[in-house]
This record gives structure tokens, sequence and C-alpha cells, in this order.
């Protein structure tokens, strides 16, 4: 397979209210990320995506669109976007958007008009149902975001489904004229010069025909069998492909929600012309059972070898993948997977040095590479994302569990982890504004920030640096041969990576112990390219002795 920029490169995510306050309204935009470029290249990104930047409510930040070309007052304007787009590409790097086309926001034109009556030539934009017989919602579908997923529109008397918020209605994309607007805000973008798009929620653009009740499966296998997935999913994507995407030097990245390994190659296969990338949810959600805010399972890396293994496996040699273990979604990284307090900076760099020797893209989001936190809210009051809140909202009623617990339940696995503003120094806020920030600032930025970091040789800050300096050269990190050592074993990965002449091993231990491991290969000569320590322990030339979240890279060659 061609190893194209896309997939060689390394993505940045910018979540842009909680990058960097330029105009200090408490609220980050696009001047900020304009005086944070450098920055950025510092890091050896070679593209940036930007979470929705477009005129919007907020009632979920952004990702509820009220119209697709223009940009949101509070994050800048137009020229603002421009030079950036210009001052990205004068660094080498590249800039894509996200196209948030399964819903836009009920604020709207297209809504609004076809609220006003039936015959609206923008009505059937949308998804409209009559009641059911007994009055209510047409099925059973549940919203993302808690509560049936229809809305009854009082003065038709129908309803409009919407799979996350009520201001979030479902555009109908069996309408051509539908799939028209969205290519033409595609190519409104693209003929402006951006690079491409992160396409969320992509795969639940074409609904099941006759909208079914969803069988009580548990809401993931509902995603993956109701939701996502329909009948004219590819029709489209190849559609866009065809129309759109090939006809620029861009590429899409998707949001894999409900795709699982046995289609994955639907999307991605290089032949289907369809995506050329998409990120999954195993990984991220694999603490997650069934939902968030349901039940949670221990973190377990055999599971998560299995996961990575099983996704090689499906796009091997014919798709393409990215790998992510955090994003505005989900808690942060190091809080999940590592220890975020006595092992703090030791188990953030094993993770990425897991995370960046992954077959396929890596998916970098803002501020794991200084080793961001979970923040502990401390009441309801100060959370902001609209999924935590409708569940806390819905317990009340419910009475599920107690207040307490649910606030619990929210700062482990809330989405405001991940969105507290960026902790760029020590100075109030982070350095992040001069103003009170939209959402609280994590209070450990005394200690974890950019600045501190930037003059440490050893942090996590030039770990990330100096890694993905080294991941440039080295291929093999990209793609190549993946050979397992010791997979069953709960504590340590282990695998070893070939490539033509380039030949790598990747030692990380995931305990808080240490661990003794005996190699196959003999050791002696190999280079240390990547060391999380500043030595490595070794008894001959087999054995080595790993220190609690060690992690270590070796040139066998
Ligand atoms: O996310 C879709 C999605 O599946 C998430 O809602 C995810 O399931 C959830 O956050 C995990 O608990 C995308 C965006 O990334 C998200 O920010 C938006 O809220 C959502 O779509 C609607 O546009």
């Amino acid at each position: 397979m061609e190893l194209t920029w896309f997939k060689k490169g390394t993505i940045y995510q910018i979540y842009p209210r909680s990058f960097n306050d330029n105009d200090n309204d408490g609220i980050g935009d696009l001047r900020g990320i304009i005086e944070k470029l450098d920055y950025i290249k510092s890091l050896h990104i070679d593209i940036i995506w930007l979470s929705p930047i477009f005129s919007s409510p907020n009632d979920d930040n952004g990702y509820d669109i009220s119209d697709y070309c223009s940009i949101m007052p509070e994050f800048g304007t137009m020229n603002d976007f421009d030079e950036l787009l210009k001052e990205t590409h004068r660094r080498g790097m590249r800039l894509i958007l996200d196209l948030v086309a399964n819903h836009c926001s009920d604020e709207h034109m297209w809504f609004e008009e076809a609220k006003k009556s039936i015959h609206s030539p923008y009505r059937d934009y949308f998804h409209w149902r009559k009641p059911s017989s007994d009055g209510g919602p047409p099925n059973n579908w549940k919203s993302f975001f808690g509560g049936s997923a229809w809305e009854l529109d009082k003065a038709s008397g129908e309803y409009y489904l919407h799979l996350f918020t009520r201001k979030q209605p479902d555009l109908n994309w069996e309408n051509p004229k539908v799939r028209e607007e969205i290519y033409d805000a595609m190519r409104f973008w693209l003929d402006k010069g951006v690079d491409g798009f992160r396409m969320d929620v992509i795969p639940l653009i074409s609904k099941p025909a006759g909208y079914p009740d969803a069988q009580d499966i548990g809401f993931r296998k509902i995603i993956e069998n109701v939701y996502a997935n329909g009948p004219k999913v590819h029709e489209y994507l190849n559609e866009m492909n065809e129309k759109v995407i090939s006809r620029y030097d861009a590429f899409s990245l998707a949001e894999g929600v409900g795709i699982n390994e046995t289609n994955v190659g639907l999307y991605v296969n290089e032949d289907r012309k369809e995506l050329d990338m998409l990120y999954h949810f195993d990984i991220l959600e694999c603490t997650i059972v069934n939902g968030k805010f349901e039940e949670v399972s221990q973190f377990d890396l055999v599971q998560m070898k299995k996961i990575f293994k099983k996704w090689r496996d499906a796009i091997h040699g014919t798709g393409w993948i990215a790998n992510a273990m955090g994003n505005h979604d989900f808690a942060r990284m190091v809080s999940r997977f590592g220890d975020d307090k006595k092992y703090h900076e030791e188990s953030a760099k094993m993770l990425f040095t897991m995370l960046s020797t992954q077959n396929g893209t890596l998916n970098i989001y803002q501020g794991d590479e200084i080793g961001m936190t979970n923040i502990t809210l401390q009441s309801i009051n100060e959370v902001r994302d609209v999924q935590s809140l409708n569940f806390f909202e819905e317990n009340k009623i419910t009475k599920k569990y107690s207040e307490a617990l649910a606030l619990e339940m929210i700062n482990n696995e809330g989405r405001d982890n991940a969105r507290t503003p960026v902790q760029w120094s020590n100075e109030i806020n982070g350095g992040f504004s001069t103003n009170e920030p939209w959402l609280k600032v994590n209070p450990n930025y005394k200690n974890i920030n950019v600045e501190r970091q930037n003059n440490d040789p050893n942090s996590i800050l030039n770990f990330y640096r100096n890694l993905l300096k080294i991941r440039k050269e080295y291929d093999v990190f990209v793609y190549g041969n993946f050979e397992e050592i010791e997979f069953s074993n709960p504590n340590l990965y282990i695998y070893k990576k070939t490539l033509d002449e380039q030949s790598i091993v990747v030692i990380l231990n995931f305990n808080n112990q240490e661990e003794l491991f005996t190699t196959e290969d003999d050791i002696e000569g190999a280079k240390v390219l990547i060391n999380t320590y500043s030595n490595l322990k070794m008894e001959d030339s087999r054995k080595v002795f790993l220190k609690p979240y060690q992690g270590v890279i070796l040139d066998l060659k």
C-alpha cells in the first residue's frame, strides 16, 4: 500500500473552545490557535484537526451547526480563519475541519423553514414521523444523550428524529438536495484550501428503512446494529468521495462509531473509494461496557492487545485506520490507562510509546502531550457538557444513583475531563485566558503546564517531541509486520515490528512494579531509540528489568 502523506502524518486535534483564548473572553478562539502554531509545529505535527468552528448556538459546543459556511463569532471571523489556514500551510502543516453532516442545529435555516409547514421544501431535509398509536414517539430509539430520540413538534403534531440532543435534528440523507447542500459546504472549504475533514458520526447518515424498534441489546449494540451502517451508507460515502473528496488533494478521517472489525473494510478499503481512514471506538470505550454512565470495567491490558490485533488484522493490506486513546468525548488517557498520580510522567510517556508505534495514522488530542489529567468538578454547577448534564437530570427522576455518585461518575467518565482549558503556564487560569474560562481550569496547572515542560528536557512534552521526530524517520512505527511477544502477559506489552531494513522491539510495562522480561533476541548491541527512564537495567544480553511504567523502543539494526 502506498504510504501517502495523511497515512504517515501525525494528527493533532484542537478543541478550539479550550485551546487558547486570544481576546480574553474566557473562550478559546482562532487567533489563539494562530498564536500557538509554532508550538504545534515544534511537536512535529503534520495535520491539525479543528473541532467545529462554524456558527452554532452551542447546545453541543459547535456539533450543532446553524451555518456550515460561516465562523462562530466567539471564535473570530472568516479573515481569522483565512489567516489560520495560510499560516498553517506556511509552516508545512495541513488543516482539516470537522464535518458534522448527520445532523445540524434546530436553529439552522433549513430546520426553521421545515418547521413552518409540512409543505415546506425544507420539510424533507429531516426525518418526520407521525406519533405511534398511543400518541408517543414513533419508535423506542434512545438519544445518545439520554431520553427519546424523537421530539414532538406541536404545531404539526409530528415528531422529528434527533440521535443527539433535541437541538440536533438528524438530516435526511435520502433527500438528494440534502446531500448536495453538504457537498457544497465541503467544496466551500476545500476551495479555500483546507486539506480534508474529520467526519462526525458519519456511519449514522443512512437510517434503517421504516425506523424499526431497537431490540434491548445494550446501547453499543444498538448503535452498531440499528443506528449505524444503514442500508445506503456506502452509496452516500461513495458519492461523496466521487463528487467531492477525490477532486481535491484532501482526505477523510471518519469517526468510526458503530463500526466493527467485520465491516470496517467496507468503509476504508482502498478499492471501495469511500473513506481514507477511521478511528474506531474499541480502545476509547474499552472500559465502557455498554454506554457512558452505565457499567464500567477494569482496564485490562490483554483485552487492549487483542483489540489492537483485531483491527490490525481486519485492515491488513487493504485499508487504513487511525489510532487514538483520547479525544474531546472521553476522559483523559493518562487518567484512564495510566497512573495520573505517583507515576504520572512515567505512564504518560509509556502510553504514548505504545500509541505511536501502533500501525496506522497517529492521533494526538490537545493537552495529552503534557499529560493533562481528569478534573474533579465540585458540584453539578461546574459541569458544562450536555451529555453529563442530561445524565444528571435524568438520574434525578430515575434516582438510580445518589447525586453524589452521579457526580462522581461524571468526574470519572464525563467529557468535560478532556475539555478543560489547555494549561500553558502557571499564570492565572493556566495562561489560557485572563478572564474566567467557560469551563474550570484543572487546578493542577501549577505543576502540569507547557511552559514548565518546555524548559525541562525530561518532560512529557519533550518526550513527545523527541519520539515524533524519530517517528518521521522510522516508517516501521507507522506500519510494517507486527509480531506479538508475550501476548497473554497481563502487565507487559511487547512486540517486534519490521519493515524492509527497519526492525524495532517495543517493550512496555503497564505495572506499577518492576518487571523482568527475557527476550528471544539477543539485544546486547541494540540501539535504545526511546526510553521513558534515563537508563535501562539489564542482567545479561537477554534479560531486561523494567521500572514501573517503563517503555523502551530498541532498534535491532
Ligand atoms: O460523537 C459521537 C459519539 O458517538 C459520542 O457522542 C460518543 O458516543 C460519546 O461522546 C461518548 O460518550 C460525535 C462528537 O465527537 C461529539 O462531540 C458530539 O457530541 C456528537 O458526535 C454529536 O455531534
